[in-house]
């Protein structure tokens, strides 16, 4: 995984929205086919994607597929949130992600429109593409959220296949972990350093993948998706699939998703308050790090051992990022750069072991 990194210093790849030329005005009528080729190459230079953790970099790639040619930042989200949803070897999102407690996988996902459209599912099982039910939700029914057997219900209406989604691995490790059965959730601090989380295996805990494009016409979609706590009780529901915790998105600010640990998340309302501080003229770090900073100031002590994690972009194609802990990364692709990896500010800079 380390060979992926692509570390880069700063928050804006080095790239400034200015010299994004984003939002620029766009030739009126028609223009002979060499012209029109060259414009829609600079739009589409316009379009960008950023995901959470290092897994984003792959999720990215799928989203870019899309945004490069010119197509919509909603199908760019789905198409990226399905990457780690397929990816077995990922434990923390979609098929091969750890069971509850009980040994059920259960997904929740969110996916959201500039315009406010947004749909989600929470607790659902059997489904490997949650965010494409989400985005059914969405589109299909004039409901946000549906849950549970309810949420598979309709996912096996729509057409989607029933499948097991616990493989062999997560199996394993659900039966190590029913050993001690210690209910104790924790996070993700630090992406190399499993051992604190005490999962089995050298399991990551925490890696819920968020993701947020602006695609070349400057529409700005966001997506979320994730298989919640390892271990968690049955029927609880994370802050990924709760528009304006795990996710928020306004077209005319800009949009932020989080990771962590959910329980925080929904208590600060995490996701919108991010966006509204943007629009309250705070550029994407700022407004990532006051809404880490409120959460450290209400659980000034649980917050030495816990993990949040904010992700933003605003309209102009800025980006941010802040965590509570050291180890949070976020994956930034655009025509300049597609593969970049950035470790995130975080208030604690060392580990807590
Ligand atoms: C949850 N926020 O279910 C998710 C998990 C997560 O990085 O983000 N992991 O609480």
């Amino acid at each position: 995984m380390t060979d992926r990194r692509r570390f880069l210093k700063g928050s804006l790849l080095g790239v400034s929205a200015s010299m994004l030329g984003w939002g620029g005005k766009l030739a009126a009528g028609p223009m002979p086919q060499g012209a029109a080729d060259a414009s829609h190459a600079a739009k589409a230079s316009a379009a960008r994607v950023v995901s959470t953790w290092d897994f984003g970099v792959a999720a990215n790639q799928a989203a870019w597929a899309i945004l490069g040619k010119g197509g919509h930042a909603l199908d760019a989200v789905e198409a990226g949130a399905q990457v780690p949803e397929s990816d077995l070897r990922n434990h923390s999102v979609g098929k091969g992600g750890y069971p509850d407690r009980d040994g059920h996988v259960t997904l929740d996902a969110s996916i959201m429109d500039a315009d406010g459209s947004c749909g989600a599912v929470a607790a659902l099982e059997h489904i490997e593409h949650p965010i494409s039910v989400a985005r059914r939700v969405m589109e299909r029914t004039p409901h946000v959220l549906l849950v549970g057997e309810g949420a598979l219900q309709f996912a096996l209406e729509q057409g989607f296949r029933k499948q097991d989604l616990l493989t062999p691995e997560a199996e394993q490790a659900w039966h190590e972990w029913l050993k001690t059965a210690k209910y104790q959730p924790s996070i993700n601090s630090e992406v190399h350093d499993y051992g604190r989380t005490g999962l089995p295996g050298g399991a990551h805990n925490h890696d819920t993948i968020g993701m947020l494009a602006i695609d070349a016409h400057g529409r700005m979609s966001g997506a979320c998706t994730t298989s919640g706590m390892a271990w968690k009780m049955r029927g609880r529901v994370g802050d990924s699939p709760i528009i304006g915790a795990g996710l928020y998105v306004d077209g005319e600010v800009g949009g932020a998703t989080s990771t962590g640990v959910g329980e925080e998340v929904i208590r600060n309302a995490g996701s919108f308050l991010v966006v509204e501080l943007m629009r309250q003229g705070r550029s994407p770090q700022e407004a990532c790090k006051e809404a880490v900073m409120r959460i450290v100031k209400k659980r000034r002590e649980a917050s030495k051992t816990l993990q949040v994690g904010f992700l933003a972009m605003n309209r102009n194609g800025e980006v941010g990022a802040y965590a509570i802990q050291h180890g949070f990364t976020y994956a930034v692709c655009d025509a300049q750069k597609q593969d970049a990896l950035i470790p995130s500010q975080s208030v604690y800079t060392t580990s807590y072991s």
